[in-house]
């Protein structure tokens, strides 16, 4: 069986992940890639052997895509996941599933309204795959460092991506830390502030760097560091401080340079390297689960809008002057009525 997925976006994580879909998933295969840059439709469809569409509207409706992936820009994504529901085909989107609150609200409901069974709509947290994090996550289960009581997070790029602004850093690069900080400790974040330092000189587009302050229902604080310019390299770091003891990611280098006296590790100049492994992980976690008719174990659509909820107090937070935001999650019943559903399949053109 083959899953033949469209993807809407030609710019680097949609190129990115057509290369992976391509190359490294079993039971998947590309077939159209859609982006009104028709010249980085064309290039990334022929490297794949996929047909290219100007528009995610002829994509989604093409008879030869079974399932979709949204790289898109920020903005595009809820139109599109909108129109993968209407077509009811399962759409795995890049996070975050909508820079607004408002509209993910509107995806979850839509999704809802749709009926029961299994979610079509997948988020793309693809930390929640990588390797690290998993056995992060597995140390504090064990209860190797007792009771955790802060997290220490940093989320470094080189240099920030064009047309953002302070939210944006927020809703598009902070929200990977809000998704992983709930998951790895299994806790709702209740409450937020968002700090500023002196701002780098490198964008007047935005406050950057930015501090956020995270505190979930068991009590600990995490703090993030949020610096898009940081310039020397791409750089996450999480530290999760316990009552017996530390652990933390360790730092992805992959080799170190012995040279003139001096030892030397590079840094990625971008997320890709970094997380391959769980971008990897994530689509065929994704495809396995579209072939074998189950409930796919990537974020939901619901995970999104808990995101959503906390990005949107964040920015609540810094336009009041770093004010203590507290956030009201829905009961878990309302959060978690898609469970339960029958399994029901979700592709019905499954070569
Ligand atoms: C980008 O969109 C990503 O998803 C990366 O993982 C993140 O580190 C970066 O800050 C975002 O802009």
């Amino acid at each position: 069986m083959t899953v033949r997925v469209g993807i809407i976006g030609a710019g680097v994580m949609g190129s990115d992940h057509a290369r992976i879909l391509h190359g490294s998933i079993a039971g998947a295969t590309v077939t159209a890639v859609a982006d009104p840059a028709q010249d980085r439709a064309r290039a990334i469809a022929r490297e794949t052997g996929a047909r290219s569409f100007s528009t995610a509207a002829e994509l989604i409706a093409s008879p030869f895509v079974d399932a979709v992936l949204i790289a898109s820009h920020d903005t595009a994504h809820a139109e599109q996941v909108i129109s993968c529901l209407e077509h009811r085909k399962p759409v795995l989107c890049e996070k975050p599933l909508a820079p607004t609150l408002r509209e993910c609200q509107d995806l979850v409901d839509r999704q809802k309204a749709i009926g029961r069974g299994i979610p079509l709509i997948s988020v793309g947290f693809m930390r929640r795959f990588h390797p690290a994090y998993r056995e992060l996550k597995d140390r504090l289960e064990e209860g190797a460092i007792g009771q955790p009581l802060m997290v220490l997070s940093s989320h470094r790029n080189v240099a920030s991506y064009p047309d953002g602004n302070s939210a944006s850093t927020i809703t598009n690069s902070g929200i990977h830390e809000i998704d992983v900080t709930a998951w790895l400790l299994s806790s709702p974040i209740e409450s937020v502030s968002w700090h500023a330092p002196r701002s780098t000189a490198l964008d007047a587009s935005r406050q950057d760097p930015q501090l956020l302050h995270l505190r979930t229902a068991d009590g600990v604080l995490t703090t993030v560091d949020v610096f898009l310019n940081a310039q020397y390299g791409y750089d996450v770091r999480c530290e999760v401080v316990g009552e017996r003891g530390t652990v933390e990611l360790a730092r992805p280098h992959l080799t170190t340079t012995n040279r003139a006296h001096t030892q030397a590790r590079s840094y990625a100049a971008d997320w890709r390297p970094v997380f391959s492994d769980a971008y990897r992980l994530q689509s065929q976690a994704w495809i396995d689960a579209l072939i074998s008719g189950t409930r796919p174990t990537l974020a939901t659509a619901e995970d999104a809008l808990t995101a959503a909820r906390v990005a949107q107090a964040l920015v609540d937070s810094m336009n009041s002057g770093g004010a203590t935001i507290s956030i009201k999650h829905p009961q878990p019943s309302a959060v978690e009525s898609f469970a339960g559903g029958e399994h029901e399949r979700t592709i019905t053109h499954v070569r």
